[in-house]
């Protein structure tokens, strides 16, 4: 179909514009059209959505200015990963898809690690990307940025669509949401050649092919046997444990989830992105005795959290098994919107599939004043390890050791979080990551965001920018020196649109720690891989695009900075100079390491 000019368009939402091209118009009766650029705005608009991460170019850089002036919010990036980032944090924030817009194949293909990842951690996101002529890729004749993107994303995404004709735009759009949010959340991918933007096509008609999803994420109620199952195994436990994932906090059903921890008196363990569903500071929160609660629990509810490699499988030693691999004895119920999770791991012995908000509200619903607390011994018993770690964590923050080590300066961050509950803390490193989950208690539901499943590096400034725009509050970026530098150039995006984020560089000058010389033992050689420029000012980098930034050694100085930065709302860069020998290799996962029992 061919564009038509008209005198004026008129958008399916009743919008009036000034014409998208500069030639008059042929006759005065000419009808009202509409195109595809203004089809895909008004199905996104009618949908809910009002803000759109990416960056511009072919095809797609009318696509941003109209999308800009019909109203929605635009954030351009400086990459498209960092926007891909920031639309699946987004789509975590809000349950609404996260919207990321890049163009044809390395723009898409600079999206896609951020589409992996979102349909890795469940996160809702749709990934739009211009592409290039069907009929030249297909004959692989070698069109501008030539590739069959459909092919490649399918993959890597819970769905993808490709739609080659305007009146279709509706329906690509609503299956795009539909497939981002129903059952468990994930990245979808949506190829729009670029023909199909200057499509017309009459203006009711394509009002009328526009699809407002009704009921996008349908609740799925579990079976009352499945929950009658479930209680009846936790009730007769002797140690039970909740472990709350971040598809709990995802659900947003966090009164009920406290009402049933509460009700039920169970003690719980919350992953690193459930941090905050409860205050980390509430009695009942096992996370301080984690190694003695995963082997000693005998009945373990996970109600939003896999039994991937963060909980070990859910066997071998971490869980009280005999060996790496054998099953620690534990009864497992998993409450899940995937049938297929159940399982995967280990045998589940009570599943219960169904969304959480409703599994939660059914269990609440069973759970009367005569529930059966967990036996005194048990509390008790995490009770006296958890005081244990709490005070040994205690000895090590009261220490203020020159240079700064992790934990004297986030014992400054703990604080500053504690006084401004609400701030989102975005977390990416090894040590840097680490140290804060364990050191820097969280106050809210959904405001730690972090590396997720993958523990990808990089999803640092995407994060802060997602998080300052839909969540609307102060965001501290806690970064290793090189988590930093996979997204660092986004600070000018940060500055631009004057977002409220202060990020801390734990800079111990390299990946896990800055001492390392090369393995050749040539002190005028090549540094090691691992290490980075001494004493790099990464502080200057923001002052060249208008930010504040600090130098800080103290944590006096790094508790002043911070609590000006958020004071001030103005993006800051504070470098905080740790000691380059105060990490360890890759974290705590060291033993993920092949070789590191070896070295
Ligand atoms: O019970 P015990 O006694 O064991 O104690 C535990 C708790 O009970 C206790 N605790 C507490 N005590 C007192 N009070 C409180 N409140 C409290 N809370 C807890 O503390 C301990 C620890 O508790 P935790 O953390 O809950 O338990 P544990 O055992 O650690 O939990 C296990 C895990 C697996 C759940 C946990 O460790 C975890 O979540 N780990 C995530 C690890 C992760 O994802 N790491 C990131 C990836 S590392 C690596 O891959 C990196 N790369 C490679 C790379 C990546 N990733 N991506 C890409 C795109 N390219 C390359 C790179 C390049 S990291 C990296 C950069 C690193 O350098 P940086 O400069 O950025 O960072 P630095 O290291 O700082 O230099
Ligand atoms: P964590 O890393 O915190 O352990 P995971 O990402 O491994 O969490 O697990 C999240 C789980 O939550 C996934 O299995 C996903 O299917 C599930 N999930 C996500 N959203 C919902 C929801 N609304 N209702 C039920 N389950 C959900
Ligand atoms: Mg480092």
């Amino acid at each position: 179909m061919e564009s038509v000019t008209v005198a004026r368009k008129q958008s399916p939402t009743g919008a009036t514009e000034a014409p998208a091209t500069s030639s008059a118009p042929t006759n005065a009766d000419a009808r009202e059209e509409t195109d595809g650029f203004h089809l895909l705005i008004d199905a996104l608009k009618l949908n809910g959505i009002d803000t759109i991460f990416g960056l511009p170019g072919i095809p797609i850089t009318d696509l941003t200015r109209k999308a800009q002036a019909a109203g929605l919010r635009v954030v351009s990036f400086r990459h498209e990963q960092n926007a891909g980032y920031a639309a699946s944090i987004a789509g975590f924030l809000t349950q609404k898809p996260g919207i990321c817009l890049t163009v044809s194949a390395p723009g898409f293909l600079n999206g896609l690690t951020a589409l992996a990842n979102a349909t890795t951690n469940c996160f809702p996101m749709i990934l739009i990307s211009g592409s290039s002529e069907r009929e030249i890729v297909d004959l692989q004749q070698g069109d501008y940025e030539e590739m069959d993107q459909l092919a490649i994303a399918k993959p890597l995404a819970k769905a993808a669509f490709r739609v080659l004709h305007a009146e279709d735009i509706g329906i690509g759009v609503a299956r795009a949401i539909r497939a981002a949010v129903s059952g468990r959340p994930g990245g979808v991918y949506l190829d729009l050649p670029a023909k199909l933007f200057p499509q017309a096509m009459d203006a009711e008609a394509g009002r009328q092919s526009l699809i407002k999803v009704v009921d996008p994420a349908p609740r799925q109620i579990p079976a009352p046997e499945a929950v009658k199952r479930a209680l009846d195994l936790l009730s007769n436990a002797k140690r039970p444990l909740i472990i709350l994932g971040k598809g709990a906090a995802y659900a947003q059903a966090d009164a009920d989830i406290r009402a049933l921890i509460e009700k039920t008196g169970i003690p719980y363990l919350p992953m690193a992105m459930a941090k905050g569903l409860l205050p980390d500071t509430h009695e009942q929160s096992a996370a301080a005795a984690r190694s003695y609660v995963l082997p000693e629990a005998d009945v373990v509810m996970l109600i939003g959290a896999r039994l991937n490699w963060l909980l070990a499988h859910g066997k071998g030693k971490t869980w009280g098994g005999k060996s790496a691999k054998a099953w620690g004895g534990q009864k497992f119920v998993q409450v899940d919107i995937s049938p297929i999770e159940a399982d995967s791991n280990v045998r589940i012995d009570a599943p219960v599939v169904g969304d959480i908000g409703s599994c939660v509200k059914a269990m609440l619903d069973r759970i009367g004043a005569n529930w059966p607390k967990p036996p005194s011994d048990w509390l008790s018993a995490i009770g006296e390890r958890k005081s244990r770690n709490v005070a040994k964590m205690a000895d090590t923050l009261a220490k203020n050791p020159t240079p700064m080590n992790f934990q004297s300066a986030l014992n400054v961050v703990r604080d500053i979080v504690k006084a401004n509950p609400d701030a989102y803390l975005v977390n990416e490193g090894a040590n840097a990551l680490d140290f804060t989950r364990s050191i820097v208690d969280m106050y809210k539901p959904r405001k730690r965001l972090d590396v997720g499943t993958w523990g990808v590096m990089g999803i640092g400034m995407g994060f802060c920018v997602a998080a300052a725009v839909v969540g609307n509050e102060q965001v501290i970026a806690i970064e290793g020196d090189s988590a930093f530098g996979f997204s660092g150039m986004e600070l000018e995006t940060i500055c631009r649109y004057k977002l409220p984020v202060c990020i801390v560089i734990l800079n111990n000058n390299g990946v896990y720690r800055g001492d390392e010389t090369n393995w050749a033992g040539d002190v005028d050689g090549d540094p090691s891989p691992l290490v980075f420029v001494k004493n790099a000012r990464y502080e200057k980098v923001i002052e060249a695009f208008g930010g504040v930034g600090l130098y800080a050694t103290t944590p006096d100085e790094l508790r002043k900075g911070m609590e000006e930065a958020v004071r001030s709302r103005k993006p800051t860069l504070i470098n905080a100079v740790i000691d380059e020998k105060a990490g360890t290799e890759s974290g705590r996962i060291t033993s993920l390491n092949p070789t590191a029992k070896k070295t």
